[in-house]
Formats: structure tokens, C-alpha cells, sequence
């Protein structure tokens, strides 16, 4: 904990921790900064977090006094503790989330945008006296390695405990961090709060504003204003606003790519190395393959990221990533030792569970955990449970170091991509698999990705709805734009490139179940990428690419038969004309910021239905 020069004073219960060796910030850009706001919001005290153990505890030891969180049974879930939101305040929030670029043309059809000296003046009357009666915690935070020329640094302000916490996991905060934005006045400033000010009133245990709730991008100016949730992506800013939305658009200024995607190293039973991504839309199943448990000899897997990857060229041409994060925020409903033990391991001792369900002997509990729920379940708004609805909110989530992970790859500085995965929720059409033929193809598939919405993003669950490169929530500028930014890629080099596949776990059979059993299984997927990459295997044409010829994806031992086989392939040809024309409507939101690669692309696509429907 860290005395800050600014007339707001101290910590009391912090001073008794505090380290030796005071650090403060000196760099004036950095204190001038954070002088305006505390006169602005009015905290009652401030404090700079650091690495110490005392912080973490002080923190801790503040949220379960405001009953936030509550201590699970040591005995079953070591240093781990569940913290029950608002139930108004439980997933992103996209209605509220802008990009407040200069110009409206640059945020995009497919962001909410307001100009930014308005929802400045608009937001600053929001946050004035907005942490009366509270804590300032100020976080310095970097996302990526400290030192490397590639990562981004910023400085999160918060009035929420619960957030300052969660930063300790998800980012890396240290002492280094703070050396690193006070030498160089370097940073993205992150301003949160929850907009509920202790003028008058007590506090509760999880404060938001949901009326007031914006999360507000300053693309030229790289800031960020948070205000009114203090729930995941809406809160904790290095994450999505920082590390997707501002990073995109530093991404497309430097000719680099920041992605909504997981990173997998994956040994054959070769002993080959390959590391691959996958850009899945939230909810999706980028962390259950992050963490694959291979169902086949000889496969490993390892994690490197779950669900943000930084990609450069490197000198070799080839596309190298970072997981820019230090924690993992995961999905919790559907996680059990069946579909995924490394999670159910990782989140076995020191992890906060947010809106998960608590037993009656202190422990958590979501659907898909088990079969049925355990007897007395206390569901996630604190109620006894009843049976009816979810006794864990779909969106409840763990927020655990990635250190916990038992199969965490060692590789932090970069790996090179073989393989480029698209994903997403398809009760129908899109295949189990497809290669793309092309990099500019690949784009095409990213560019047209559909997914069924789900509990991760308010708003009605199952809806089928384009979510490009699973980036819809995350792009910080004109997807048009983003969509030549990735063509433009391909300029030189394009055979170091990595190869492009389109997959979907999730088709379903006639009684709603799902064909493909998932999870480990999947690696049946990745074995059959290898043998395209490797040249081992040909593969079949179809309008939406190169499907595995009969016999080379493994399916020994799957209760598929044929028939099942088929419904993972079959593409159906009055389904693939309707696709035609939503994709022609989905490409027209673009005007011409739509790429002519793409237009192309999409013409080939619709002979290419067209020859099928002859056929
Ligand atoms: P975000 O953290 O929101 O970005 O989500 P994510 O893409 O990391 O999704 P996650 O891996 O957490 O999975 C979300 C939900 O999908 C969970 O309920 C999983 O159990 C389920 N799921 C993941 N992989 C599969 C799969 O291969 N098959 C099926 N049927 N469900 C899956
Ligand atoms: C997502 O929605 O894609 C997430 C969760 O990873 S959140 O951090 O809340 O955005
Ligand atoms: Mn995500």
C-alpha cells in the first residue's frame, strides 16, 4: 500500500501493513492526473495498491466486513470467497457501453457512439462527489510483461473493493508497474465508479447505479470512463476496455491485431508443438478449450490464454501472441470434472465466485456442477433455494490467478500461431469444421461469424446474431475498418500466416440435444487441423470450405453413427441461400468502409450455394 502525494491523506487500517520503502508517484503527468479526479469525485481517502500480501488482506478484510463477499469453508475451498451482485448488475452491459471517437463515421454501425466532449461534460456531472464517503483505490496495472515494448500500462481509480481486487487477479500490479507509468508518464487512464456516494446514506453490500450505468471509450485520447456497474467488463478495465477496445484501435495505428481470443499449446503424440487461438463469442468456449483435457493418446494441451491474445508479426513472419492477462474471469454454470477438471482444479482453493450458489456446508454450487443440486443450496441472490430458475446466475463467474492452472504452459513472451480458429453457437449450417481456402477467405468467415446470444451480455439468450470474429462488443472502431485491418495482414508474407478454420461444437439434433460431444473431444478437431497443416490429410469442398473427406476426423468410440456424422457436416441448401442474403444484409451495415475483398468473397460464396442448390 502506497501513500499518495495528493491532500487526501491515508489509509488508516493500511498503515499498520505498509512496506518499508514507500513508492509514490512523482512523474507530475501521472499526479496531476490523479489530483483532478480526487477533487472531482471527492473520496474520502485514496490509496495506490501494490503487491504486498497486506493489500490483498485489507482488501479482503473490507468486503467481508461490507458482507460483499463471504468466506468459503477453508476446509473444502481454501482462501476463496463468494460475492453475490446486485441482481441488477450481472453481466456487460452493451446498450451502455460506447466509443466516443471524434467522428461517428469511425465508431461504426455496430457501436453505440456519443461525441466525446459531450458525454464528458454529461459523465463529469456524474462523477462529481461521486466516492463521497469512500475509498479511492488507485491501480497501477500493465497488460502484457513489465518491460516489453508491447505492453499497454494503465491506471485504474475505483471506489469498489470488489474491482481492486479482481485488478489483483486479472492484471499484473506491482511495484514495477508503478516505476515502469512513473518514468515514463505513460498510461491509459481508467476511471470507475460504482455511482452510489455515502452522502447521507450507509453503504450496501454491492453499490452500482444501473440508470446511470456508461462505459465510455476515448479512442484518439486512449481513456476510459466507467461509471455505475461494478461487474466484469463493465469494471474491471484493463480487461475488454483496455485490452480489446482501446488495444484494437493501437492495433490498427502499429499494424498489429488484439483479439477476443483464447491461446492453446497443443503437443501431438509426435511430440510437435503447435500453439493455436480461437476467437469465440462470449460464453462460447474459449476457456473450456484453453483448458482442454485431450480424450486421445499421446495429445497434451496446455493453457496460455482464455480469452485475450495480442498477435504481432515477428521477424520470421509468422504471427506470434501474448495473453496480455494474469487471471482468468470464467463462466462458471457448466463447469463440472466431467466437461472440464483443470477448471474445476484451478478454482479449487484461492478464487472469488461471483453469483454462484453456496451449500449448506460453505461450499459453491452451479448448475452443471452436478446433476442435481445438492440438499439446502442457498441460490445466488442469498435466498434459500427453491427449485425454481437458476440457483447460480448463467453468468455467474470465477475470477482466479493463472498460476492456479495445473496445465499452465510455461511460455509468457510470445508464441507462434499455427492455426486460427472462429467459433461459435450454431444450432445449424456451419460445420463441425472448415478450413478456409485463403487468408482473405479466413477473413470472410471471421467477417460473417454468427453466434446464439447468450447470459454474458444483457439481453434475450438464443438469438442468432453476427458477431464478427467474435469482436461485435469489443472492436474500438469501424468494423469495416477492422475487417481491411485484418485483409491487410496478408500484404506481405501471407504463407507465414497462420491457417484460418471455422468450427461450432453446438449443432443440435432433432430433439435439441448437441451432435458433437465437446470438450476433450474437441481435440478430435485439432488432431484433424495438424494432419491439414502437416499436408498429411486432403480435405472435401463445400460452399463454406474444406471439410474432412470420409475417415480423416476421428470419431472411434463417439456414439455419433452415421447419421450423427452427418448432421455435424450437412449443410442445408435452403438454410445456405437464407445465409446468402443475411450476410448481403449484414455486409450493406457497413457501406463503404466494407472491404472489396470481402464484397468478392461474398459473391464466391453465393455461386458457390448457388452450384450446391444445382447440384
Ligand atoms: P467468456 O468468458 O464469456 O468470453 O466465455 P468463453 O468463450 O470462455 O466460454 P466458456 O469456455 O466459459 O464456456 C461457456 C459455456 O459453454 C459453459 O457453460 C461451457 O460449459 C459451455 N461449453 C464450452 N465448451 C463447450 C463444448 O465444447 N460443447 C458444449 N456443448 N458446451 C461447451
Ligand atoms: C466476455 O463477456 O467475453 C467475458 C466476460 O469475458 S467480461 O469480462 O465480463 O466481459
Ligand atoms: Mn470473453
Amino acid at each position: 500500500m502506497h501513500r499518495l502525494p495528493c491532500p487526501c491523506g491515508w489509509l488508516g487500517q493500511v498503515q499498520r501493513g505498509r512496506s518499508e520503502e514507500l513508492m509514490e508517484f512523482t512523474n507530475p503527468k501521472v499526479v496531476n492526473w490523479l489530483d483532478d479526479w480526487i477533487a472531482l469525485m471527492q473520496p474520502e481517502r485514496s490509496v495506490v495498491l501494490n503487491a504486498d500480501p497486506e493489500t490483498k488482506e485489507m482488501l479482503v478484510s473490507t468486503l467481508v466486513e461490507l458482507g460483499t463477499i463471504e468466506p468459503l469453508n477453508p476446509q473444502l475451498r481454501p482462501g476463496s470467497y463468494l460475492a453475490r451482485s446486485d441482481p441488477r448488475d450481472v453481466a456487460r452491459l452493451e446498450s451502455r457501453t460506447l466509443i466516443c471517437s471524434e467522428r461517428e463515421e469511425d465508431a461504426g454501425p455496430t457501436n453505440n457512439w456519443r461525441e466525446p466532449g459531450e458525454m464528458k461534460e454529461m459523465m463529469r456531472t456524474l462523477y462529481a462527489g461521486a466516492m463521497r464517503g469512500r475509498t479511492m483505490y488507485i491501480i497501477p496495472f500493465s497488460m502484457g510483461e513489465v518491460g516489453s515494448p508491447f505492453t499497454l500500462y494503465g491506471i485504474e481509480i475505483t471506489d469498489s473493493a470488489y474491482v481492486a481486487l479482481s485488478m489483483m487477479t486479472m492484471a499484473t500490479v506491482d511495484d514495477r508497474v508503478l516505476s515502469a507509468i512513473d518514468a515514463a508518464g505513460a498510461f491509459v487512464p481508467a476511471v470507475h465508479s460504482v455511482g452510489y456516494p455515502l452522502a447521507g446514506r450507509d453503504d450496501v453490500a454491492w453499490p452500482c447505479n444501473p440508470e446511470d450505468t456508461y462505459i465510455a471509450h476515448f479512442p484518439e485520447t486512449r481513456e476510459i470512463w466507467s461509471y455505475g456497474s461494478g461487474y466484469g467488463g463493465n469494471a474491471l478495465l484493463g480487461k475488454k476496455c483496455l485490452a480489446l477496445r482501446i488495444a484494437s484501435v493501437a492495433a490498427r495505428d502499429e499494424g498489429w491485431l488484439a483479439e477476443h481470443m483464447l491461446i492453446l499449446k497443443l503437443t501431438s503424440p509426435r511430440d510437435e508443438v503447435y500453439y493455436v487461438t480461437g476467437a469465440f463469442p462470449s460464453a462460447c468456449g474459449k476457456t473450456n478449450l484453453a483448458m482442454l483435457v485431450p480424450t486421445r493418446p499421446g495429445w497434451r494441451a496446455e493453457t496460455v490464454g482464455d480469452d485475450i491474445a495480442w498477435l504481432r508479426r515477428g521477424e520470421d513472419g509468422r504471427l506470434w501472441a501474448i495473453n496480455p492477462e494474469m487471471g482468468f474471469f470464467g463462466v462458471a454454470p457448466g463447469t463440472s470434472v466431467k466437461t472440464n477438471p483443470v477448471a474445476m482444479e484451478t478454482v479449487s482453493k484461492n478464487t472469488i465466485f461471483t453469483n454462484c450458489a453456496r451449500t449448506a456446508d460453505g461450499d459453491v454450487w452451479w448448475e452443471g456442477m452436478t446433476k442435481e443440486p445438492p440438499e439446502g443450496l442457498i441460490d445466488w441472490q442469498g435466498k434459500p433455494y427453491t427449485g425454481e430458475g437458476p440457483a447460480a446466475h448463467p453468468n455467474a463467474r470465477f475470477t482466479v490467478s493463472i498460476h492456479e492452472a495445473p496445465n499452465l504452459a510455461s511460455e509468457r513472451d510470445g508464441v507462434p500461431i499455427s492455426a486460427m480458429l472462429f467459433g461459435g453457437r450454431r444450432s445449424s449450417l456451419v460445420p463441425l469444421v472448415t478450413e478456409a481456402r485463403t487468408w482473405e477467405h479466413g477473413v470472410f468467415l471471421g467477417s460473417i461469424m454468427a453466434s446464439e446470444t447468450t447470459a454474458a451480455a444483457e439481453g434475450a439468450v438464443g438469438r442468432v446474431r453476427r458477431d464478427p470474429f467474435a469482436m461485435l462488443p469489443f472492436c474500438g472502431y469501424h468494423m469495416g475498418d477492422y475487417f481491411g485491418h485484418w485483409l491487410s495482414m496478408a500484404e506481405t508474407d501471407a504463407q507465414a500466416l497462420p491457417k484460418i478454420y471455422l468450427v461450432n461444437w453446438f449443432r443440435r439434433d432433432a430433439d435439441g440435444g448437441f451432435v458433437w460431444p465437446g470438450y476433450g473431444d474437441n481435440v478430435r478437431v485439432l488432431a484433424w487441423i495438424i494432419d491439414r497443416l502437416e499436408g498429411r490429410v486432403d480435405g472435401v469442398d463445400s460452399p463454406l470450405g474444406t471439410i474432412p473427406s470420409e475417415g480423416d476426423l476421428d470419431v472411434e468410440g463417439l456414439e455419433l453413427g452415421p447419421e450423427g456424422y452427418d448432421q455435424l457436416f450437412a449443410m442445408n441448401a435452403e438454410e445456405l441461400e437464407m445465409e446468402v442474403e443475411l450476410i448481403r444484409e449484414h455486409y450493406a451495415r457497413f457501406g463503404d468502409h466494407l472491404p472489396k475483398e470481402l464484397a468478392i468473397q461474398l459473391e464466391e460464396f453465393d455461386q458457390a450455394v448457388q452450384a450446391q442448390s444445382k447440384g
